[in-house]
C-alpha cells in the first residue's frame, strides 16, 4: 500500500493533519487535497474535535500546486474539471478553526492554503510567496484576494507581480501571520494555541470565526448586525451559563460544547 499523502493524529480535542509528500516539497496535487478534505470532513463531524491544525515538514509547508501535473493541462482540462472547485472549495467552508503551522516554504497554492486557515503560526525559517507569475499564470486559490485583505494592496502587488519571497519576520510585520516562533518549537507552540482554543466552548469558537470572516464579506453595518445576532444566540447555550457561573464562582469552566 502506498504512503498516505496526509498523516492524521489527534491530541485531545485537536486534530493534526501533516502533508506527507516531502520529496515534492508537499506540492498540492488533487490527490493531496482530496485526502485533506476527507480527513477534515471527518473532524468537522466529530463532536470530540474542536480545532484542526495543518502542517508540513521543516523544509516545506507546501511549495504550491503540482507544477508537473499542471504543465500538461490546457484551458478545457482545468475549466471542464472545475480545477480548484470541489474539495478545494470545501476547505474554505470549514466551520471549525483551522490553524496553519508553517515551517519552510509556503509558496503559491501553499501560501494560499495557509491564508485560507484562520491563523498562521510561522516558524522562523518560514518563507512565503506567490511565485505563479514566473510560471506564466497568476495565483488561483485566493492569493489575489486574501493577500490584499491581509497585507494591503501595495504589498500584495509587490509579492504577486515580482514573485519575491518574504521571511517569517517580514510576514509578521505585514500582518500575514499571527505569531512567529523558533523553528524547533513550531509544533509545541502551535499545540499550545490549539489546545487553548479547544478549551473554549465550541459554539462560541465557531461563531467567533464565522463573525470575523463576515468582516471580509460584508459592509460594517451588516457585519455588526451579524455579530450581534451571533452574540444574542450564544445566550441560548449551556456553555454561556457555565462560563459565566464559573467566573462568578471563581473556578474554571467545564464546557460541554453545546
Ligand atoms: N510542484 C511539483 N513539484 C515541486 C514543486 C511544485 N510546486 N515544488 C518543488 N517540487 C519538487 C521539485 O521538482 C523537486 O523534485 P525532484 O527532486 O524530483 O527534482 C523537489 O520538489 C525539490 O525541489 P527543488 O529541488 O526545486 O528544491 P530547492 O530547495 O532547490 O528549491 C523551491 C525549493 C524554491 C521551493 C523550488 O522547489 C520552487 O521554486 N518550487 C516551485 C514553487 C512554485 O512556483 N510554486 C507555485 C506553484 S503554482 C501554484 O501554486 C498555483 C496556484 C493556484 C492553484 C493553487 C492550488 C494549491
Amino acid at each position: 500500500m502506498s504512503e498516505p499523502l496526509v498523516l492524521v493524529q489527534t491530541h485531545g480535542r485537536v486534530a493534526v493533519l501533516t502533508l506527507n509528500r516531502p520529496k515534492a516539497l508537499n506540492a498540492l496535487s488533487n490527490e493531496v487535497v482530496a485526502e485533506l478534505a476527507q480527513a477534515i470532513r471527518g473532524f468537522e463531524a466529530d463532536p470530540n474535535i474542536s480545532v484542526i491544525v495543518l502542517t508540513g515538514n521543516e523544509k516545506a509547508f507546501a511549495a504550491g500546486a503540482d507544477i508537473g501535473a499542471m504543465s500538461q493541462w490546457n484551458f478545457s482540462d482545468v475549466y471542464n474539471a472545475d480545477y480548484l472547485g470541489g474539495d478545494w472549495q470545501y476547505l474554505r467552508d470549514v466551520r471549525k478553526p483551522l490553524i496553519a503551522a508553517v515551517a519552510g516554504y509556503a509558496l503559491g497554492g501553499g501560501c494560499e492554503l495557509a491564508m485560507l486557515c484562520d491563523m498562521i503560526i510561522a516558524a522562523e525559517n518560514a518563507r512565503f510567496g506567490q511565485p505563479e507569475i514566473k510560471l506564466g499564470i497568476i495565483p488561483g486559490y485566493g492569493g489575489t484576494q486574501r493577500l490584499p485583505r491581509a497585507i494591503g494592496k501595495a504589498k500584495a502587488m509587490d509579492l504577486v507581480l515580482t514573485a519575491r519571497m518574504i521571511s517569517a519576520q517580514e510576514a509578521d510585520q505585514m500582518g500575514l501571520v499571527s505569531r512567529v516562533v523558533p523553528t524547533e518549537q513550531l509544533m509545541e507552540k502551535t499545540m499550545e494555541v490549539a489546545q487553548t482554543i479547544a478549551s473554549m466552548s465550541l459554539p462560541s469558537v465557531m461563531m467567533a470565526k464565522e463573525s470575523i470572516n463576515r468582516a471580509y464579506e460584508s459592509g460594517l453595518s451588516e457585519g455588526l448586525m451579524f455579530e450581534r445576532r451571533n452574540f444574542h444566540a450564544l445566550f441560548s447555550t449551556e456553555d454561556q451559563k457555565e462560563g459565566m457561573a464559573a467566573f462568578v464562582e471563581k473556578r474554571q469552566p467545564d464546557f460541554k460544547h453545546k
